[in-house]
This record gives C-alpha cells, structure tokens and sequence, in this order.
C-alpha cells in the first residue's frame, strides 16, 4: 500500500526493514545541504548514520532527487547534496512538487522530511533543531512551515530545542496552540540549541525512551493525529559557552536586518554567519548535538517497535 505513491522510492534496505516491523529513523536533509560546510556536513551525515545503525536502528536519510521522494539514500547520494550546499533547493511543504515536476535535486527540510517519513509509515526523525517562530514575527509573519507540519504530520522530531535565533517563547506558543506536545528528554528545560538552558519550560519531562514511546503509541492510537517534538539537551561535555554564543547570534541578526534578508533564506544565513563568528566552535557543538539526537531517536525507535504488543 505504501507504494502506491508514484513519487514515493523507498530504498529496499529501508523497505525491509519498514515491512519487517524493524526500527527506522528518518534524517533530513538541509541540514548536509545549508546547515553546515563542505566536508563536514557529509562526514557528519555519515556518522550520523552509522550512530543510529550503532543503536539498533536503520537510517533513511530523505530528500527529493531525480523527481522522486527518496527515502534512504546512498553514500554518494549524501556527498552529491553535500557538495551541492546551497546549490540544492530548500524543499518545504509548497515546493515539493515543483521539485518533483522539474526533477531537480532537492534537500527537504524538517516539514517535508516529516512529510515523506509518514509517507514512507517512519515515525520517528532525529534533526538538529526546529525552524519556529522568529524574532519580530510579529511584523515580518516569519513563521517556519515546520511548526504547521508539527501540528498535522504523525511523526516525532528528536532536537535539540530551537536556536536562539528565533523567539523561543512565541515558538512554544504556537506550538501550543496547534496541540503539539513538547517533551523534554531528561530535562524540565526547553533547550536553546547549542545551549542547554533557554528559561522557558517543557509541557512534560520524561526521563527515558520507554516512557516517551509509550506515550507516542497512545497518542497515535488513540487517533490523535500529530507531530511531538521531544526536545533533547546537547550534552554538557560539548556545551559551549553561552555569551560567546549569544553575541554570535544578536551579531548574525543585526546583519541579516542590514542585508534585507528574508524568507526561506534567513535560517541559512543566520546559520552560517554564526557557525563564522564562533569559528569552530558552534560547528563542532552542532555535530554534537546531531549525535546526540540520532542515539535518542535511535533507542526511542526501538521502543516503539517493541511497544507494538500492547
Ligand atoms: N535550524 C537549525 N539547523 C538547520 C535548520 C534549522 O539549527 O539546519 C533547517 C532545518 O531543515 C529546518 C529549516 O527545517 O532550517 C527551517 O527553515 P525555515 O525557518 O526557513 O522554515
Ligand atoms: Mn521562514
């Protein structure tokens, strides 16, 4: 039935895997193609595989290639978007099928990499952080299209929180609003990304990844359609230090308001000007924190599918 989708190419590892009740953990992709730099971005996308593999699950890394909605990709796949960077197209929800209709490659993004796994019947998606709602939102509406996906997609994105680039505060609002539910993974904290602490709360802590499966069981079970973020600290040993980072970031703001910059291409840019003013400091906290997703997703995915009993 899953492949009824024309559009839909499943990889057969991926597929029999998925047929065989095993664990799969979904990835996206813009974070290899405009999250971070040539090579680290494919070495990361690799290790990052391998550590869910290392965890008792199967990788699919999502994106749209050659026309198709492509779940699991292959090693070179991963190197041609990583080398493409910003050369590859930004694919939310509204540009999938242009995507899908020009052929041309395409790295999805935490809404349509949701989209594609539900798709594909994966539910659980290990990613760095969430797009949200931005600072002065109020004005500009800049409001990421992941936050809507959360709302109506069955699927649990494993982040570590949002980036103080956005307005946390407003991001959890919305999210509220929306009925997304907001778990913090041993934490009573929403965390800020690079940063542990962001001051703003969880709606609910749970302390392991057999009690965060059940209730997603529940929660889909009962026909409560809908995305869960579970938000997962980056681990105090590669915490980096917060002014630094802070700066980094109002920094990142102050000149993507001087240079007008908009739209799909904020995140990419306040992204990147932050991972120059930290030097290697932010990045090598970014892939940490990646790491640190995928073991979670990993464990929870496993869960999941023994929790198939009850
Ligand atoms: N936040 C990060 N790293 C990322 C992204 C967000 O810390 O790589 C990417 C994700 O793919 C996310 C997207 O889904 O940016 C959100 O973009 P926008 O704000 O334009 O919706
Ligand atoms: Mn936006």
């Amino acid at each position: 039935m899953k492949q009824l989708n024309p559009f839909l190419e499943i990889s057969p590892s991926v597929n029999e895997a998925l047929q065989n009740g095993q664990p799969v953990v979904a990835l996206e992709s813009t974070i290899i193609s405009h999250g971070m730099p040539y090579p680290d971005n494919v070495q990361t996308a690799l290790l990052v595989e391998r550590t869910v593999r290392e965890n008792g699950a199967l990788p699919a890394t999502i994106a749209i290639i050659g026309g198709k909605l492509k779940v699991g990709l292959s090693e070179s796949e991963i190197e041609f978007l990583g080398k493409a960077g910003r050369e590859a197209a930004k694919v939310s929800r509204r540009d999938a099928p242009f995507l899908l209709s020009s052929g041309r490659p395409g790295a999805t993004t935490v809404a349509s990499t949701m989209i594609i796994a539900e798709m594909a019947g994966i539910h659980i998606f290990a990613t760095g952080g969430i797009g949200g709602v931005h600072r002065g939102a109020a004005e500009t509406m800049d409001i990421s299209a992941d936050l809507q996906e959360l709302a109506r997609t069955s699927v649990a994105v494993v982040c570590a929180g949002a980036k103080s680039i956005l307005d946390l505060g407003l991001t959890l609002e919305y999210l509220e609003t929306h009925g997304v539910p907001v778990i913090g993974y041993q934490t009573d904290e929403f965390p800020a990304f690079y940063t542990r602490h962001s001051g703003h709360g969880v709606d609910y802590r749970l302390d392991s990844p057999g009690e965060i499966a059940k209730v997603l069981k529940i929660k889909w079970l009962a026909g409560l359609a809908g995305g869960v973020v579970i938000a997962n600290p980056i681990p105090e040993a590669h915490e980096p230090m917060a002014a630094p980072i802070q700066a980094a970031t109002e920094a990142a703001l102050a000149e993507a308001l001087r240079h007008g910059i908009r739209g799909k291409e904020s995140t990419p840019f306040l992204l990147g000007k932050i991972k120059e003013l930290t030097g290697g400091e932010s990045l090598r906290a970014n892939i940490e924190l990646v790491l640190n997703n995928a073991r979670l997703a990993a464990k929870l995915a496993v869960e999941l599918c023994a929790a198939d009993q009850f």
